[in-house]
C-alpha cells in the first residue's frame, strides 16, 4: 500500500437505461433522479477509448446522494468522497438511498464521458477489488491489459458470463501511440506474454507495468483536443476538461 495518497480521476458515467436485472426497489428509490456510475482511473487521457464499464458482480454497492444526483459506488468510496467534500454537504456525512449488488447493474447502458463511442454497457469483471477506488472500473481495452483480456473472455464465453453478446460488441479504440507497442498496447502485450484469461494475474500485472511505462513516458495522443501532444502533457489537461465539464471529480485515497 502506497504511503502517499494516489490521485485518481473519478469519471461519471450517466445511466441511460437500466439493464434486465435492475430491481424494482432500486428503481423506486431513484425516483426521477439522475444516476451516475462513478469509476476511479489513473489514466484520464485514455477516456476517449472507453468501450464498456466493469463492476464486480458479487460486490456490494449503493446509490448515494451527491447533490441532487445519485452516485453508484461502494460504501467505502462514498465515505472517502464525503470526507473529500465531493457531495457538497457536511464533511464526512453521506446518505445511501438503496443497496445494489454488482450483478444487478450488468447490461445497464451508460454514457462514457469524453468517449468516442457515446453509449456503452456495464459488464462483469472478476478481479474488481472492493478495497480500491469506487469498485467501478471504466474499460479502455486499447491501453489496459486487464480490460482487454476481460473483454475478450466475455466475448468468448458470453453464455457462461450471462451477458448478451451485443453488450460486449464495441472493439478497442486507439487513443494514443507508442514506439514499442503501436496504438493497441494492451492487445500487443496480451499476445506477446500469451495471456489466456483475466485470471492470469501475474502476467497481467507485468503487462500493465509495461503498458503504463511506455504509454506514459513515450506515448503521443492520436485523438481528442490534445492530439499530437505527449501523454504526459495531455493527462492533466484532459482531467481538468472533464472536471470543468462536470463529468469527473478528483478522488484520492
Ligand atoms: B485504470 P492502481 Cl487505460 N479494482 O483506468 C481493480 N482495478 C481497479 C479498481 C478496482 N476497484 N479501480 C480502478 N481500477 C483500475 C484506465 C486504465 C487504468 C488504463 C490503463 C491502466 C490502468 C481504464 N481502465 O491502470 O492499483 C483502473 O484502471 C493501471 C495503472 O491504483 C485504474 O486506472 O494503480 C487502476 O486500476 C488503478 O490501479
Amino acid at each position: 500500500e502506497a504511503v502517499n495518497p494516489q490521485e485518481y480521476t473519478a469519471v461519471k458515467m450517466e445511466v441511460l437505461e437500466w439493464g434486465p436485472k435492475a430491481k424494482s426497489e432500486m428503481l423506486q428509490a431513484i425516483g426521477g433522479k439522475k444516476v451516475w456510475l462513478v469509476a476511479a482511473t489513473l489514466r484520464p487521457e485514455t477516456m476517449y477509448g472507453q468501450t464498456n464499464c466493469f463492476v464486480g458482480p458479487t460486490l456490494d454497492y449503493g446509490l448515494y446522494e451527491a447533490g441532487s444526483d445519485l452516485f453508484l459506488i461502494t460504501d467505502r468510496a462514498a465515505r472517502n468522497m464525503a470526507f473529500q467534500g465531493t457531495f457538497g454537504g457536511e464533511r464526512g456525512e453521506y446518505k445511501k438511498v438503496v443497496d445494489v449488488k454488482g450483478e444487478e447493474v450488468i447490461g445497464t447502458k451508460v454514457r462514457p464521458p469524453f468517449g468516442l463511442v457515446e453509449e456503452v454497457y456495464v459488464l462483469p469483471m472478476e478481479g474488481v477489488l472492493a478495497t480500491k477506488g469506487t469498485g467501478v472500473v471504466t474499460s479502455v481495452p486499447s491501453d489496459s491489459p486487464d480490460d482487454y483480456r476481460t473483454l475478450m473472455d466475455l466475448r468468448k464465453k458470453a453464455d457462461m458470463y450471462k451477458i448478451k453478446p451485443e453488450w460486449a460488441a464495441v472493439d478497442p479504440i486507439p487513443v494514443l501511440s507508442t514506439p514499442k507497442y503501436g496504438d493497441m498496447a494492451a492487445e500487443v502485450l496480451c499476445k506477446e506474454l500469451k495471456i489466456q484469461s483475466q485470471r492470469d494475474t501475474k502476467l497481467l500485472a507485468d503487462a500493465k507495468e509495461l503498458a503504463y511505462k511506455e504509454g506514459f513516458y513515450n506515448g503521443v495522443m492520436t485523438v481528442g483536443d490534445f492530439k499530437g501532444e505527449s501523454v504526459q502533457d495531455a493527462k492533466p489537461k484532459v482531467r481538468q476538461q472533464m472536471i470543468d465539464a462536470g463529468v469527473a471529480v478528483p478522488y484520492a485515497e
